[in-house]
């Protein structure tokens, strides 16, 4: 018999598409998968269609009011929804409909996501979703960036990974150490996705058709390459994301070698924040 009370906390995620297989080659590589065989992490897949009423099993009608294209029907969405609630007494599990309205998947967002039992995902696909599912339905509505995709699932995929990536006993010790080991500073409290810039890596051979690796980092002098680390942290990021630096606190040395940066550089190309 197993003790619930002791089984490890795990996290389910229903995912409502028309395409449920897109996500099969996903569930069973890598992290996800090892995420699920480890019990930390449940997907179970819902095909739209199973909650249409009639007997083409039509998920899409064309728009009020005219013009191109075709819109989900609010009511296998809904169905769907009540379907994967049901069984569950207290009805607060987070549904997200993936839109390209939706507010923008950060690493803030994800560490929120992460914290939940349940979630919902909802993969629109054609013109959009009836918009009753986004202001009665679904609690949430999230955006992976500004480009146009064709549905949600791609999004809901990279909801999955970078969920599953924050549950318990996911990443090996050697991958979370390693987030923590190189002493960069960061804001607190999150993770370096939203601080800095990792520093460059190389690995063998020290010389690769004349392109040399910088020589600190064969001098064995552990403070001396800690702090070219930084330096390179420091510097990647204010020349490829300058906006980013923008939510960073820094102590007065990064501070001053910022200043030094910005004398010595200027940002490849500006983005967006
Ligand atoms: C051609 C229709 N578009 C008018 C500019 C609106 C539109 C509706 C539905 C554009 C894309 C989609 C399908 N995309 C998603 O469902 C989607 C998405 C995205 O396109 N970009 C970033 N994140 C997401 S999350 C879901």
């Amino acid at each position: 018999m197993v003790d619930l009370k002791e089984a490890p906390k795990a996290m389910q995620l229903d995912v409502v598409s028309i395409f449920p297989d897109f996500f099969r080659g996903i569930l069973d590589c890598g992290l996800i998968k090892r995420a699920q065989s480890g019990g930390q992490l449940r997907i179970l897949l819902h095909d739209l269609r199973d909650y249409t009423e009639d007997r083409h099993r039509t998920v899409d009608d064309r728009p009020f009011g005219g013009g191109p294209g075709m819109v989900f029907k609010p009511l296998p969405v809904f169905r769907a929804v009540e379907a994967i609630k049901s069984g569950e007494p207290e009805a607060a599990i987070p549904v997200i409909l993936l839109s390209p309205q939706g507010r923008l998947l950060r690493q803030p967002v994800v560490e929120e996501l992460s914290r939940h039992r349940r979630l919902i995902l909802i993969c629109g696909r054609y013109e959009g979703v009836d918009e009753r599912v986004a202001e009665y339905l679904a609690t949430d509505e999230l955006s992976i960036g500004d480009y146009i995709l064709s549905g949600g699932e791609l999004a809901a995929a990279v909801v999955m990974e970078s969920v599953a990536r924050l549950l318990p006993g996911v990443l090996g010790n050697e991958e979370s150490v390693a987030q923590d080991s190189f002493g960069l500073h960061r804001v607190p409290g999150e993770p370096a996705a939203q601080g800095l810039f990792d520093c460059p890596h190389y690995t063998r051979p020290a010389d690769f058709r004349g392109m040399r690796v910088p020589e600190v980092l064969l001098s064995g002098d552990h403070e001396e390459i800690r702090r070219w680390r930084h330096r390179r942290a420091l510097e990647k990021t204010w020349r490829k994301r300058p906006d980013l630096l923008n939510d960073v606190d820094f102590s007065e040395e990064d501070q001053r070698l910022l200043e030094e940066l910005k004398q010595a550089s200027s940002p490849i190309l500006s983005q967006g924040g």
